[in-house]
């Protein structure tokens, strides 16, 4: 498309949509340029193509397709299996998987159509065996019951959330807290990465039905070939939830033992973080639990998303060109030298780096808590989110960290030069904030003390940092 069109696209559609509600079409336009003057280190965002934006506007929006391609519970479903089969052949490409299943709205429905793949290859429930041969009439209500309680309280083992895990894998403020027995493996507290070792005696010890790995805020790789081992060895399915660093392994920059789909049985993923999508989810496996996944919707999702699944094949198809690879690669690099630009601050930082897109600093060093941080860095200019840091004493709501993350920064095209003058902006906030205190004069975790001046400086600064790397250049909203 050329630079033109886009910016015709994007004028026209907000025209028309300014034509019914005004405040809406405002409030698009707005967003873009908040986005445009923002220094967005939210790890977990990017900004999509043009082409995968423009897929989503449209008329597939419209159609009912639950079931599969070819294999439809609604009729007028041909273009829809097109964009959908599209969507498939190129995550199987990208990734080297033997099945995609595209539908899946985002990274929970993709995690709860796992599970329920997980479940019911695994557990030994007659009654879920007549359910899935079609014979569910046969079924007594003896059988639902046992049904349920077979299902019911599995055992699964994840990462835990203040070591960087993720909400899904099994606590309670999801559901997946509710339907598993969960146990977590930490870090080491000596130096915040994973101890394989202290896994397998946990997997021993707790016998899980899944082994999960994956993270949102863990600024290290995986060995999942030795998750693999300790799965294989106490009889776990083993399960990868890569939707942070799903780019970095479509870009090759995590291969090997690195690289989770040849290893795990079953590996879930949002599309817009690093791979630089849609907003939504897939489900990537063998055929062992290809029969199950495909089962998702209705299983446990609702109708299917074609104009999503539409962008998500432009979004594929993007990642599986040369230039992603670069891409991912500038990701690390940034990330890197983002990080080193702190350390050499003084900043204390979590696992004291990065290997991947993330770097996570624990903002006690400051003496501040995460909440402080977030909202004195907003203040500047600087988006970011506060993060627990592993034995965080500040609990999840207040926490001790903050998360920073560079693909969105690197998709805009700042470098290396960008993120050490990125780190000397972060280091100036966080070491002129001082905490603050609540109406009756006691501390405060949330109430801060920042001048002003410097919070201006810091956003003009920040602003200027920008300024050469335009955001949807080609799009002119006018
Ligand atoms: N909310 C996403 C993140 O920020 O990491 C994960 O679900």
């Amino acid at each position: 498309m050329s630079r033109n069109a886009e910016s015709t696209a994007f004028r026209s559609a907000l025209e028309v949509v300014r034509g019914v509600e005004p405040r809406v079409a405002d409030a698009i336009a707005a967003e873009l340029a908040d986005q445009r003057e923002s220094l967005k280190l939210i790890a977990s965002e990017n900004y999509a193509s043009p082409a995968t934006l423009l897929a989503m506007g449209n008329w597939f929006s419209d159609k009912y397709a639950e079931g599969t391609v070819g294999r439809r519970f609604y009729a007028g479903c041909q273009n829809v299996d097109t964009v959908e089969a599209l969507a498939a052949e190129h995550a199987r490409e990208l990734f080297g998987a033997s099945h995609a299943y595209v539908q899946p709205h985002s990274g929970i429905d993709a995690n709860l159509v796992a599970f329920w793949a997980i479940l019911a290859d695994r557990v030994e429930s007659p009654a879920l065996r007549k359910a899935q041969a079609r014979q569910v009439n046969d079924l007594t209500e003896a059988d639902w019951f046992a049904l349920r309680r077979e299902l019911g309280n599995q055992r699964m083992l994840g990462m835990s959330l203040d070591a960087g895990g993720h909400l899904t894998h099994g606590f309670r403020p999801n559901i997946s807290g509710k339907m598993f027995d969960q146990r977590s493996y930490g870090t080491d507290p000596a130096t915040g990465l994973i101890d394989y070792d202290r896994v397998a005696e946990a997997a021993r010890e707790f016998k899980p039905l899944i082994l999960v790995a994956g993270y949102s805020a863990y600024p290290r790789k995986v060995n999942f070939r030795i998750m693999r081992e300790i799965a294989d060895s106490v009889g776990a399915t083993f399960m990868v939830d890569m939707a942070h660093f799903a780019g970095l392994v479509a870009g090759k920059v995590f291969t090997g033992d690195f690289d989770p789909v040849p290893h795990a049985h079953i590996v879930t993923t949002t599309t817009h973080k690093s791979l630089r999508g849609p907003r939504g989810g897939m489900v990537l496996c063998g055929p062992e639990l290809a029969d199950q996944v495909d089962r998702g919707c209705p299983m446990v999702l609702g109708g299917p998303l074609p104009h999503v699944m539409a962008a998500k094949a432009v979004a594929l198809a993007e990642a599986r060109r040369p230039g992603f690879a670069d891409y991912a690669q500038r990701i690390v690099d940034n990330a890197q030298a983002l990080a080193d630009g702190l350390l050499r601050r003084g900043a204390t930082l979590v696992t004291g780096g990065t290997d991947n897109h993330l770097v996570l600093i624990d903002v006690s060093g400051y003496g501040l808590t995460g909440r402080q941080a977030e909202q004195a860095l907003l203040d500047s200019g600087i988006v970011t989110n506060r993060n627990s840091v592993p034995q965080d004493p500040n609990g999840a709501w207040y926490t001790s960290g903050i998360r920073i993350g560079t693909p969105a920064l690197t998709t805009r095209g700042l470098g290396a030069a960008e993120m050490d003058a990125t780190a000397e902006l972060i280091h100036t906030v966080l070491s002129q904030t001082t905490p603050g205190t609540g109406p009756d004069g006691a501390p405060s975790k949330a109430k801060y003390v920042l001048d002003p001046a410097v919070a201006e400086s810091v956003g003009k600064q920040a602003a200027d940092l920008l300024t050469p790397f335009p955001l949807y250049p080609a799009v002119d909203l006018g």
